[in-house]
């Protein structure tokens, strides 16, 4: 495909050192997303759907991709070696958890990587699929998942063994539920854009992200650390690199019709 031919390779091989405390709350950019709209946008909203936010649906004419990956620099923590004390049939007699999922190349799976700033694009609800999180030998599958402001998700239980499920937000209401595994499914929605924390009170390990998005241009990093977004339509953007454990970083790209860019971050733990 000519795409790639064409790719423009940008390479950002950034290290950044982030905050300590720049985990969980690092989405108050996110929710701070302009809603400013240029003539272009603007005209074009009087015929589109424009979300709370400001972000309007339209047709994106030659859209440019961002690929690319996020890798971890440093040593990998050792992961934690949990005791389980009830259930274990279903979650076996210890847990192994770790804080980073990091590839044999350094790829760092589970970052969210988002564009912050873009104003209009193609809808949400092309992209997703009805998102699912499952409950299986006491973890959540997958522990990252986006859903659309207002979108049904399926919480399931795949275990022989009572979970509960417990969100914690600031811009949406929480629930607590218990699910046994008589309980098919808790479907749950979002009200608003923000990266909502799931865990389960009776297994302390678990912990999900369920992040709540109002336009498609977002991507979670796969095993390897790599992502894709694509039709993006042309401009300049910031984009957003999220972690749970390591906080979040910003870049500026430049996407230009039918091209790729390509954009390669590493992250590192702040030294605490
Ligand atoms: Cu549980």
């Amino acid at each position: 495909m000519g795409l790639s031919e064409r790719a423009r390779r940008i390479h950002l091989f950034t290290i950044l050192t982030l905050a300590a405390c720049g985990g969980g709350a690092g989405d108050a950019d996110e929710r701070g997303v302009s809603s400013f709209l240029g003539e272009d946008a603007a005209e074009a909203a009087s015929s589109s759907q424009v979300s709370a936010s400001g972000y309007t649906v339209v047709e994106v004419q030659d859209g440019g991709s961002i690929t690319g990956s996020v890798r971890f620099s440093g040593a990998v923590p050792a992961p934690r070696m949990v005791r389980v004390t009830d259930d274990f049939d279903a979650c076996g007699a210890t847990v192994e958890v770790s804080e980073l999922e990091v590839g044999s190349g350094g790829g760092l799976a589970n970052a969210v990587v988002s564009l912050v700033d873009v104003t209009s694009g193609a809808a949400v609800s092309t992209s997703l699929s009805p998102p699912v999180l499952n409950q299986r030998g006491c973890r959540f599958e997958p522990h990252v998942i986006l859903a659309e402001v207002g979108q049904t998700v399926e919480i399931l239980n795949s275990d022989p063994v009572t979970h509960n499920v417990h969100t914690v937000a600031f811009d949406n209401r929480t629930f607590n539920r218990t699910q046994p595994p008589s309980l098919e499914k808790i479907e749950a929605s979002f009200e608003a854009t923000e990266k909502v924390m799931a865990k389960c009170d009776i297994h302390g390990w678990m912990t999900a992200w369920i992040v709540v998005v109002d336009h498609p241009y977002h991507d979670i990093t796969s095993e390897d650390g790599t992502f894709t977004i694509d039709n993006v339509p042309p401009g300049t953007y910031t984009l957003e690199i999220w972690h749970e454990a390591l906080g979040s970083t910003r870049e500026t790209v430049t996407v230009s019709g039918g091209e790729t860019t390509d954009v390669r971050v590493a992250l590192a733990q702040s030294s605490r």
